[in-house]
């Protein structure tokens, strides 16, 4: 068997995605999601023009020796573009051989572990208020576990705060837009408003937090400390963690569960993190993280040390990210919880899958592959729009993290 053909599809119903379609001689179709937001065009040309036509001629059905050819092979190892790309290949060859065997990827994993991924939504709002109309919302709607961003008084714009109510979509089309940050605003108002939620949501739900890298290392101690009258699922992104050793500092001043790994695109990234126990969960995500093969490695190597999977979710993973990531949680032993933020109805119509929110988990049928299919002629009348993330300054004009 080979590969017969291989191209990337990048739509934007809404949003930015790009897609890898691998197909065989045998007409079996592969799909992997190589979103990357705000470089999409930079994996698309890394794909197209240096790892395509090394692919050509292949037996898809070596998984693992392709991996090692493009990561390897590359000399110029690791990425979020290197390893976006290997990731989508690899996504696609798995949907193969899962298609191939006739069973979805979670049996080529090892099988079900469980029957759903428990997921976590976002609630978020301009202020407390509405924040938590918003977790009482999603309460109703069955889910389990709940992430709460909300509005900072004196700060025109805060990470996680949508511009339309119930609906969060970080990137804005045109150049990055310019917001502003103040770290002592954020921290005066955040356990405020996390004593506030358990007051009308009680202790039954799980609650979660996304500093999203904003704060020094001893800052996110002292918020972690403050949060733990609430017990929070967990403070995500306390600190940037290219300097693993950060984290250390965090946890001698905190309970408070730590989960990190958005950004990051090997298991070198969070070796120390995992090995040393200064994470609690890690969420690194499939197609950011080399494939269902290299993520595998990852939560293999996490379990340990009683590392759990907590994986990323948001609207810039497509829809084929998601059901790779559903097969995947669906075997993972070491699995914590699942990130769902909903993509719109147009995406879910360009990208038809076999996953599911059901009573706050996730779940699949028993479907060859992956479960995901590309409505190609729908998504060619949605062409690439730019569109970029923020950036983040303060007060006195420096950047910060977004
Ligand atoms: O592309 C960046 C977004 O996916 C990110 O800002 C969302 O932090 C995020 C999250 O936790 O979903
Ligand atoms: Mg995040």
């Amino acid at each position: 068997m080979k590969i017969e053909r291989i191209q990337t599809i990048v739509t934007c119903p809404g949003r930015n995605f790009v897609t890898v379609k691998i197909v065989t001689d045998e007409g079996v179709i592969g799909l992997g999601d190589a979103t990357l937001n705000g470089r999409e065009l930079a994996v698309k040309a890394y794909l197209d023009e240096h790892v395509f036509p090394c692919l050509v001629g292949r037996d898809p059905r070596n998984i693992e020796d392709i991996w090692q050819y493009l990561y390897r092979g590359a000399y110029w190892r690791r990425g979020p573009v290197t390893m976006s790309a290997i990731a989508a290949v690899d996504m696609a060859l798995w949907d193969i051989k899962g298609k191939l065997a006739g069973m979805p990827v979670y049996q080529l994993l090892g099988g079900k572990s469980r029957d759903g991924l428990m997921v976590y939504g976002h609630a978020n709002g301009k202020d407390h208020a509405e924040a938590i109309e918003a977790v009482q919302q999603h309460v109703e709607e069955g889910y389990k576990a709940i992430r709460v961003q909300s509005g900072v008084p004196g700060l025109a714009k805060t990470y996680g705060v949508g511009k339309t109510k119930g609906f969060y979509e970080p990137a804005e089309k045109g150049l990055p837009p310019e917001e502003p940050w103040d770290t002592s605003l954020y921290l005066r108002h955040t356990p405020e408003l996390f004593r506030k939620v358990r007051e009308a949501v009680g202790h039954d739900i799980h609650l979660l937090h996304d500093a999203h890298h904003r704060l020094t290392p001893i800052e996110a101690g002292r918020l972690g400390k403050e949060l733990e009258p609430y017990s929070l699922f967990w403070i995500e992104d306390a600190t940037p963690a290219e300097n693993q050793e950060a984290f250390r500092l965090i946890r001698q001043h905190t309970t408070t569960p730590l989960a990190i790994g958005e950004v990051f695109n090997s298991i070198w990234d969070c070796k120390d993190l995992i090995s040393e126990q200064l994470i609690d969960y890690i969420r690194s995500t499939i197609t950011h993280a080399g494939g269902i093969t290299h993520v595998r490695r990852i939560a293999d190597f996490a379990a340990l040390y009683q590392v759990r999977t907590g994986f990323h979710g948001a609207t810039d993973l497509s829809p084929v990210c998601m059901a790779a990531a559903v097969n995947f949680g669906l075997w993972v032993p070491n699995f914590g919880i699942q990130e769902l933020m909903p993509h719109s109805p147009l995406t879910n119509e360009v990208f038809p899958h076999n996953y599911r929110f059901e009573d706050g988990y996730l779940v699949m049928d028993d479907v060859p592959g992956l479960g995901v299919d590309i409505d190609e002629a729908l998504a060619a009348r949605y062409p690439y729009e730019r569109a970029y993330l923020p950036v983040a300054r303060l007060r006195d004009g420096s950047m910060w993290n977004w």
